[in-house]
């Protein structure tokens, strides 16, 4: 069932009513993308993660007033409560994959202000606003507070202040005429940084121009900008690679990492921050320079930026195998690292990329059946 409810509510519903054949049943293979992909430049990044700031709604001010009527002119205090302000919640759901819909400010609607003839404010609604199922909740200063690792579990960013009581409330047997009302309690206000705890199953680490955003490309049908100069991609981009067992495996393309990253050289630790949420690395290394010290670089990186993240599992994706000088490099490559552990491809030609898939299949299997896939990159710090 974990197995399900990581893909989309329509692939779940084709999923669960599918029913295996028992003797034609082959080994999943992966689905290339078919579909010709869209021309418009619009393509979304991935979110994971995010400094907000949530405001909760104000409460309503109370009423005051004294009713009057034909008959009695002393007909008494009649101002109504003011209504609660709404809260700001965030709520787990494996209906969204990032927090996009999070904006900087989140604020939630105010009460309503009492009436008279008791009229009472009417409540605000709350603002609850969907999050992938495992975002982590910081304050500010890196403190954690929340892991909302199950579907449906809520987190109260900000709560709404509470309605002000109208003059009717302080009505006492001593003071039958009260001219006070309350106003309405003005709502939390708290600045707090939500992290998406697991954000690929794999995650495309390389330096610039080693061609991640391409083999992102011709494996998934996402659509990261390909340029020949570093630094082209400046956020993570995920692509889903689909399997024919309806099994769907994120990968996320990752900003280029260089020489003093973990100093926050370049564009930053930042980047490899994303690195922490992926389950396995691809390292791809660009077989026309010199892949052996790229790979050397890469890893001396993310070790210092964080020790844990070097027993990560990696595959070594050796691209631009289409070079002429490349034939070479991947043979060196091979003999450092061990033939099972190097893919030598082509992204741009899409030379043997089915090996590499049935690998990274391989490795989710596993996975799987190892536990939770999305709950492996706790950073409860
Ligand atoms: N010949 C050849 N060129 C490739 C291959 N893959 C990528 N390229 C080229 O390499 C250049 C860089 O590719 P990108 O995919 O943008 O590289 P990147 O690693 O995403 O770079 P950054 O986003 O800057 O980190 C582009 O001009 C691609 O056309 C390949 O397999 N063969
Ligand atoms: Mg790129």
């Amino acid at each position: 069932m974990t197995l399900f409810r990581k893909l989309g509510p329509f692939a779940r519903k084709i999923a669960s009513s599918y029913t295996r054949p028992t003797s034609t049943w082959v080994d999943a293979v992966p689905l290339r993308p078919t579909k010709r992909k869209s021309n418009t430049e619009l393509s979304k990044f991935f979110v994971d993660s995010k400094r907000v700031r949530a405001i909760g709604g104000n409460g309503g001010d109370g009423c005051i007033s004294l009713l009057q009527v034909w008959s009695n002119e002393n007909a008494g205090p009649d101002g109504g409560d003011g209504g609660n302000g709404g809260h700001v919640v965030l709520k787990a759901s494996y209906n969204v994959r990032d927090l996009h819909l999070l904006t900087s400010v989140i604020r939630a609607d105010h009460g309503e202000k009492g009436y008279n003839k008791d009229c009472h404010g009417k409540n605000a609604s709350h603002n609850i606003i969907e999050v992938p199922v495992g975002t982590v909740v910081k304050t500010a200063d890196g403190r954690f507070l929340a892991d909302l690792d199950k579907e449906g579990t809520m987190f109260v960013l900000a709560r709404g202040g509470a309605g002000g009581h109208g003059n009717h409330y302080f009505t006492t047997d001593v003071v039958q005429c009260p001219v006070v009302a309350e106003y309405g309690a003005r709502g939390e206000d708290f600045s707090y940084c939500i992290e998406v705890k697991s954000m690929a199953h794999f995650g495309l680490v390389g330096l610039p121009n080693a061609g991640k955003s391409t083999l992102l490309q011709a494996i998934s049908r996402a659509r990261p900008k390909v340029a020949p100069y570093p630094f082209t991609t400046l956020k993570p981009h995920l692509g889903m690679v689909e399997f024919s067992d309806y099994e769907q495996i994120a990968v996320a393309d990752l900003p280029g990492l260089i020489e003093g990253s973990h100093k926050n050289r370049g564009l930053g630790i930042g980047f490899l921050k994303h690195v922490e949420r992926c389950s396995c690395l691809l390292m791809v290394v660009d077989l026309s320079s010199d892949p052996i010290a790229d790979l050397a670089l890469l890893r001396r990186e993310i070790e210092l930026y964080n020790p844990q993240l070097s027993s990560r599992r990696q595959i070594v994706v050796g691209n631009k195998i289409d070079v002429k000088e490349s034939e070479e490099s991947l043979d060196l490559l091979i003999k450092s690292e061990g033939e099972s552990n190097v893919f030598g491809v082509s992204a741009k030609f899409g030379t043997n990329l089915t090996n590499l898939l049935l690998r990274m299949k391989e490795i989710y299997d596993s996975h799987l059946s190892e536990g939770d896939v999305s709950k492996q990159n706790v950073d409860e710090k």
